[in-house]
């Protein structure tokens, strides 16, 4: 699987403007991409601390994954991604280790990286998302 760094935290948001805010007025980071990711029915920023990105997730419908999150949870942190050579192979290779995938095949996410999930049932409650440059 060979796990190079925690790429990104993912945090849902119920307003992305207002989120950045913070992000940006009160711990001085900077926003330096927003992107609407329409499959997965959310808005995403980004921001950069160290190599890891924080990523914030607005919901764009209340039945996509984020809206249905905040719904029965409410705002904060949502899924941890691991940066690895190849999604793909990483899926199969979690799956043969007793993970649950949500994604069989990895698919394009943000950024244009290759992502998939691992179901957090099978994972101590923590939405694991695996992700590559490559497939
Ligand atoms: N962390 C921990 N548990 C979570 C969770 C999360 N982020 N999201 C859902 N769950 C739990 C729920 O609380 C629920 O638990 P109970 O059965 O104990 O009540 C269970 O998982 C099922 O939740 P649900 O609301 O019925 O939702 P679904 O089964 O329809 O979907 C999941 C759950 C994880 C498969 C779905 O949210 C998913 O596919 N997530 C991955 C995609 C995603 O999050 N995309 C947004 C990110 C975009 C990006 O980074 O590019």
């Amino acid at each position: 699987m060979n796990i190079s760094q925690i790429e990104h935290i993912g945090i849902a948001v119920d307003n992305l403007e207002e989120s950045i805010k913070y992000y940006e007025e009160v711990l001085g980071l900077k926003c330096y991409a927003i992107e609407e990711v329409v499959d997965q029915k959310v808005k995403t920023a980004f921001f950069l601390v160290g190599n890891t990105k924080i990523e914030l997730l607005e919901s764009t419908s209340l039945d996509g994954p984020i809206g249905k999150f905040i719904a029965k949870k409410g705002p904060g942190i949502h899924h941890i991604a691991f940066a690895v050579d190849n999604a793909t192979e990483a899926l199969k290779l979690a799956e043969q280790r007793g993970a649950i995938l949500v994604d069989k095949e990895s698919r394009k996410g943000a950024e244009g990286l290759n992502i998939g999930f691992l179901h957090p049932k099978s994972t101590h409650g923590v939405l694991t998302e695996l992700c590559s440059k490559q497939k």
